[in-house]
């Protein structure tokens, strides 16, 4: 096999990515394939970071007069641009996330399926008019650019994140700063080459519409203070929400956070056995146990609870594990951090009661600098200890219920809230799942893993996932300000609430 480092080269040069020399701040960026090295890019220094926060706040106040529809016209030409570069940045995303090539381009797929959504949406930035209690008079609602939008997000999904808050930020007007995870610089300059192929292009968008800050947590800093930036989109651990969060709050700035998730689901006497475990298999073990959508804990009704376990521990003895490129379904951590925080769960694990299925370190010919697991199904005798934390990797944590009402309390009883599922066949138990009654969570499914929502819908949770929403449904509207205007087309004055005051 051709080395990675030359095959991602290659690819970074037929995405439109000209890498200067990295000078002496350079971040070292591995594969977690294989630990090899990729290459350096360089980082932004703090002078840059703000000279580029301002070079986007004038962007923003030019692109604001450019009619929505046309700015969608930028965003169909960046979709157009996926579609042609889909498989090279999708490998890209693959060798530098280490992700399956399926994994890899379903990624890049997300990105498309946001960019024809803010097409459409790009038409239908839709105010209300509403009634008013004085005559000739009309009220209506109105939405506007805010300004720029700071972006920061995660390696595990380095650029479909991106893409659902940069596509739905630009067609609302407003200019884009993105500071990506530092372990994935090399698919954001991808993106970012192929939006700037898009700029040219659409001909005469103003300049700086589009940064790429990379760099560490002081970046991230600087966005979520500085005050020429009234939001910041932030997709990334719990910790790093409420540094971020209570920053922006600080200065009365707009947070979209997307933090962790404690996902859980519930299988139920009647749920089709053979849907709900591949349905458990794919969001437990898909993306390795990284996905903040990925399943953690596992709800099963003691009727079927033996009979479950012993199908889900043949699936898991036997998932292959190995080099995510040759398509192997369980690819490596990220990190060798991550492989040792996923060990400290499972010794906490066993401290609490729990009896430890897999969960050990896999060597894989070839691949020996990547942190290869095999993954950990936990027999846990109740919701104690790690089960109520988020690890970022391959640990599916398994209870017993008696009754519905308290498998859904217990699977709320967590601080995050974010995805949440039913495998069942009874139509009560499914309509107490989605009702007011049932999951606390942004994301609550029936007969569907927690893992993989289309981009249709908005995307996000509650509690200590942070209560943000992106990407379908209405989430433009976290994008823009919204003002309320009462026009008066009479003669008069009417006051609202019969007040008089007559000079
Ligand atoms: C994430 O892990 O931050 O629902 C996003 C899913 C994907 C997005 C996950 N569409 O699993």
């Amino acid at each position: 096999m051709v080395a990675l480092a030359e095959q991602t080269a290659e690819l970074l040069h037929g995405l439109g990515v000209r890498l200067e020399s990295p000078g002496q701040h350079a971040l070292t960026v591995r594969s977690p394939v294989n630990g090899e090295m990729l290459c350096d890019v360089p980082t932004c220094a703090m002078e840059t970071a703000f000279s580029a926060i301002e070079a986007a706040h004038r962007a923003a106040i030019a692109w604001r007069r450019v009619p929505a529809p046309k700015r969608g016209e930028l965003i169909r030409l960046l979709g157009e641009e996926l579609r042609a570069h889909k498989a090279a940045l999708g490998r890209l995303v693959s060798i530098e996330a280490g992700k399956s090539p399926s994994e890899g381009l379903g990624e890049v797929q997300e990105m498309i399926d946001i960019c024809d959504f803010a097409v459409g949406l790009s038409r239908q930035l839709h105010g209300l008019t509403i009634a008013t209690e004085r005559p000739d008079h009309r009220m209506m609602e109105t939405w506007h650019p805010l300004g720029v939008v700071g972006i920061i997000s995660a390696f595990n999904f380095p650029v479909a994140v991106w893409s659902w808050n940069a596509a739905l930020a630009l067609i609302c007007g407003n200019a884009i700063v993105w500071k990506p995870s530092e372990k994935t610089p090399l698919s954001a300059l991808a993106c970012h080459a192929l939006l700037e192929r898009a700029l040219t292009r659409f001909g005469d968008a103003p300049d700086g519409l589009s940064q790429l800050l990379i760099g560490g947590r002081e970046i991230g800093e600087v966005l979520a203070d500085h005050p020429k930036v009234p939001l910041v989109s932030a997709t990334g651990s719990t910790a790093m929400g409420r540094a971020v969060g209570q920053r922006l709050a600080a200065r009365f700035a707009r947070a979209i956070l997307e933090l962790g998730g404690n996902n859980a689901a519930i299988v139920t006497p009647t749920a089709d056995p053979d849907l709900a475990l591949r349905g458990v298999a794919f969001a437990a073990m898909g993306t390795a146990g990284q996905r903040c959508t990925t399943l953690r804990r596992l709800f099963v009704h003691r009727s079927v609870h033996d009979g479950f376990l012993e199908r889900l521990k043949a699936a898991y003895a036997s998932v292959s594990i190995g080099n995510p490129l040759d398509g192997h379904l369980v690819g490596p951590l990220i990190d060798a951090a991550a492989f040792s925080r996923m060990q400290a769960a499972l010794d906490a694990a066993r401290t609490a009661g729990g009896t430890v299925h897999g969960g050990e370190r896999v060597g894989i010919a070839g691949c020996e600098g990547g942190y290869y697991v095999r993954p950990a199904l936990v027999e846990m005798p109740g919701q104690i200890g790690p089960v109520l934390e988020e690890t970022f990797a391959p640990i599916l944590y398994v209870m017993r219920y008696d009754d519905l009402h308290e498998a859904i309390a217990l699977q709320n009883d967590v601080p995050q809230g974010l995805s949440s599922a039913i495998f069942t066949n009874d139509l009560r138990e499914a309509e107490r799942f989605v009702s007011d009654d049932g999951s606390d969570c942004g994301i609550a499914n029936v007969n569907i893993g927690t893992s993989g929502a289309e981009i249709g819908g908005a995307f996000g949770g509650e509690k200590e996932t942070g209560g943000g929403r992106e990407s379908g449904s209405d989430a433009w509207k976290g994008y823009m300000r919204r003002a309320t205007n009462t026009i008066n087309y009479g003669s008069t004055l009417p006051l609202a609430q019969g007040v008089s005051f007559d000079v």
